[in-house]
């Protein structure tokens, strides 16, 4: 039973922490009471979300930044999160390295988590993880995640604070996705500030933001580094610890906690709903209905209607 890990997880045991999310990853069924036993002690974390495209240098400012906490008296935990792989249960390739390293530290958690094939899950169990992890007594949670598609906008639902990896090379990316990044980003990065064209990033960057009002959002800060030589680390640090403030004054902090909350429910309702919804008669059914093209008769909408209704036996 997962509920005999909390006392573990509380004091912060590497072991229990460990085996209560490969439950969680795995699917593995984890009693309700558990999530209950947890959530009056997953609350006091900070939660980080770390996103943009592949190889930007998450994962080595993630590393920097787990090294400034430390110097802070901070303990971290990591969630990478990679939609892409359909690896999962420990490491991602690239991620065996720093997770080596922080073996046997207990002021650091590290774990990769890939998709098993429903994207919308993946977000639900690193939340979860997230939980554990909180419970733990983690200050800072870090989610390192590939920004493709719709999983960007999963770790901003995800997180307290948002911060959006580019690269120099980056500037028609953001003109292509300037609202749906700006709207997700709470600081921006431009890493490989060592390459050329980073200023010039900045500077465009800076423009955008200015001239874009993001409802219910504070202008969002950047700030250059180059992770790999930990340049520009402090000062990100301190800038989210800003940023953090900042917003915790304007009441922003609980505002978004609370629509975090919110849309947790919301997706477990779906998630439960739609289990519910197919049975096995009514796959069969759209699968029967569906064996050739020229078979279809019906518009997607009717046979959506048709799924819906009382008019497919139920066993
Ligand atoms: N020149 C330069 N290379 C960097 C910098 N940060 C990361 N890299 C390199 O970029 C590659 C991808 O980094 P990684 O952290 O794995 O990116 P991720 O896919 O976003 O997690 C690696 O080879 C890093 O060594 C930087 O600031 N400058
Ligand atoms: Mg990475």
């Amino acid at each position: 039973m997962p509920n005999a890990l909390i006392p573990g997880i509380l004091k912060n045991d590497t072991g229990s922490i460990s085996k209560a999310i490969t439950r969680i990853e795995n699917n593995i069924h984890v009693p309700d009471s558990f999530f209950h036993d947890l959530h009056n002690h997953s609350a006091s974390s900070i939660r980080i979300g770390i996103t943009g495209p592949p190889g930007a240098g998450k994962s080595t400012l993630t590393n920097e930044l787990i090294e400034i906490c430390l110097l802070n008296k901070k303990s971290v935990g990591v969630i990478a999160v990679d939609p892409t792989s359909p690896f999962s249960g420990g490491a991602l390739l690239g991620d065996r390295v720093r997770m080596n390293k922080y073996l046997w530290d207990d002021r650091v958690f590290i774990r990769s988590m890939g998709n098993h094939g429903d994207l919308g899950g993946l977000a639900r169990r690193a939340q979860e993880v997230g939980d554990v992890l909180a419970a733990s007594g983690k200050d800072y949670i870090l989610y390192e995640t590939v920004g493709v598609g719709q999983g960007e906008y999963d770790v901003a639902k995800t997180a307290d604070i948002t911060v959006v990896v580019l690269v120099p090379e980056s500037g028609d990316e953001i003109q292509l996705m300037k609202a749906g990044l700006i709207e997700i980003a709470d600081l921006f990065v431009i890493n490989k500030s060592d390459r050329e064209g980073a200023n010039r990033l900045a500077t465009l960057l800076k423009n955008i933001l200015h001239n874009f009002s993001a409802h219910g959002k504070i202008e969002p800060p950047v700030y250059n580094t180059v992770a790999t030589q930990g340049k520009g680390i402090v000062e990100l640090f301190l800038g989210i610890k800003e940023h953090l403030n900042l917003m915790d004054t304007k009441g922003m902090l609980d505002l978004r906690r609370l629509s975090r909350y919110r849309n947790r429910v919301s997706d477990l309702i779906r998630e439960q709903l739609e289990d519910e919804f197919w049975t096995p008669e009514k796959r069969t059914f759209l699968n029967s209905a569906t064996q050739t093209l020229d078979s279809i008769k019906s518009a997607p909408i009717i046979m959506a209607q048709l799924l819906l209704g009382q008019s497919i036996n139920e066993s």
